[in-house]
């Protein structure tokens, strides 16, 4: 199934069924009273939570979603039916924002949850409600009201037990095309990953864990370099992070300062992620000698003894077994540490508040700026009501 984390979508409330005018008449009423029922109320657009989907595919082919109207009032003070309300299925961890304003309007984070996004119009009144002491045969009636309307940008966060962080190229699509079904595109430059890539590993005959191929971070990822914020948002919801650490860069850099390079924008963009075990994958062993990675190992171990260092090769397997089995156990222990309890995704509450303060502010301060340049650079008019100098 084809993964998408971003879509657009087009979304109205059905509109209110008109009141109409209607008088009682009958053989013995010649003249009976007002009596034009209400509209129906127009149906909304609920978005719902499932835990069984995990990609917004559907609403590719999905553009525009509209609610039923509502039905228009009938004689005899029949009030008409109300539109249905269009219930629309999206995977858990989908942020939902008006596209005009970047406002967000929520988050649908639990399995079954409901969020309204779209009211529908509110109805017309029939004559019949307009009837007073002072007026006993009124023949007004109001129209229904159109349902709300706004265009919404849908973005997902994955779900995933681990999640593969590191620099363009560092080996991420080929760990887990190693590990798992999962095919991602694999090439020797940078950000050849644009989407996240899901896969279930699967050892011995237990249910298995999910992995997340996030695509390449480089600098300034934090403040939305390389797309680098749409990118460190699927981390949030990750319970391990493998940080995949090419031991040889080809550009010469140091794979120590690559680390620090990649977990500062992690830590910047949320520092809930400081929380988060985060393992540090030496990979491409097989592209150096065996003193130069032991040498390497032990550089690591200098500069930062806290933590765990693990050498593979991804494309010749060395060590990924071994890495795979650790990942399985301590994939196990947290599952049933965050079912006690459950604020262990902590960095997922933060990171949701900083997309829709910060990231989206930023966003609509650029489009703000773009607006004022292609209005500054327009050719003025020159004003009609000053005479021209002769
Ligand atoms: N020698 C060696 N090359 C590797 C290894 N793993 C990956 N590569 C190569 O490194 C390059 C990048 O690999 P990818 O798996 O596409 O890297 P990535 O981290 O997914 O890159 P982006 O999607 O751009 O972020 C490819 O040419 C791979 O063949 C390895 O263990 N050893
Ligand atoms: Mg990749």
């Amino acid at each position: 199934m084809r993964f998408v984390d971003e879509v657009t979508v087009t979304v109205a409330g059905g509109r209110g069924g008109d009141g109409i005018l209607s008088f009682r008449r009958g053989p013995i009423l010649p003249k009976g009273g007002p009596d034009g029922g209400n509209g129906g109320r127009g149906g909304s657009i609920v978005l719902r939570g499932s835990n069984n989907l995990n990609t917004l595919v559907d609403f590719t082919g999905r553009k525009h979603l509209t609610a039923e109207s509502g039905r228009r009032g009938g004689s005899n003070e029949k009030r008409g039916a109300a539109g249905e309300d269009l219930i629309v299925v999206v995977p858990c961890g989908t942020t939902v924002i008006d596209d005009e304003s970047l406002l967000t309007l929520g988050d649908v984070c639990n399995h079954g949850e409901d969020l309204c996004v779209a009211h529908g119009g509110a109805p017309g009144r029939g004559n019949a409600s307009f009837r007073s002491s002072t007026n006993r045969a009124p023949r007004q009636v109001t129209p229904g009201r159109d349902g709300e309307a706004r265009r919404l940008r849908l973005q997902l966060r994955v779900l995933a037990d681990v999640g593969l962080l590191g620099l363009p190229n560092a080996g991420k699509s080929t760990l887990i095309s190693r590990v798992s079904a999962s095919r991602p595109k694999i090439a020797d430059y940078p950000f050849t990953t644009l989407r996240p890539n899901l896969g279930v590993v699967r050892i011995g005959t237990d249910d298995g864990f999910v992995v997340a191929d996030v695509p390449g971070l480089i600098p300034g990822a934090s403040a939305g370099a390389g797309l680098g914020t749409r990118f460190l948002r699927h981390l949030s919801r990750t319970r391990i992070l493998l940080h995949l650490v090419d031991c040889v860069p080809p550009d010469g850099s140091n794979p120590i300062e690559n680390v620090g390079l990649v977990e500062n924008e992690l830590f910047r963009f949320s520092e809930a992620f400081r929380e988060r075990p985060i393992r540090v994958v030496l990979n491409k062993i097989d592209a150096t000698t065996s003193e130069d990675v032991t040498q390497l190992v032990s550089h690591f171990r200098q500069a930062m003894p806290e933590r765990e260092v693990w050498c593979i090769s991804g494309i010749a397997g060395t060590g990924v077994a071994a890495l795979m089995n650790e990942l399985s156990s301590e994939v196990v222990r947290i599952r049933s540490v965050s079912r006690e309890d459950p604020d262990a995704l902590s960095a997922d509450e933060d990171v949701r508040e900083r997309l829709s303060e910060d990231v989206l502010r930023n966003e609509l301060q650029a489009r703000r700026r773009k607006e004022m340049d292609s209005w500054a650079q327009q050719p003025k008019q020159p004003s009609s009501n000053i005479d021209p100098v002769s």
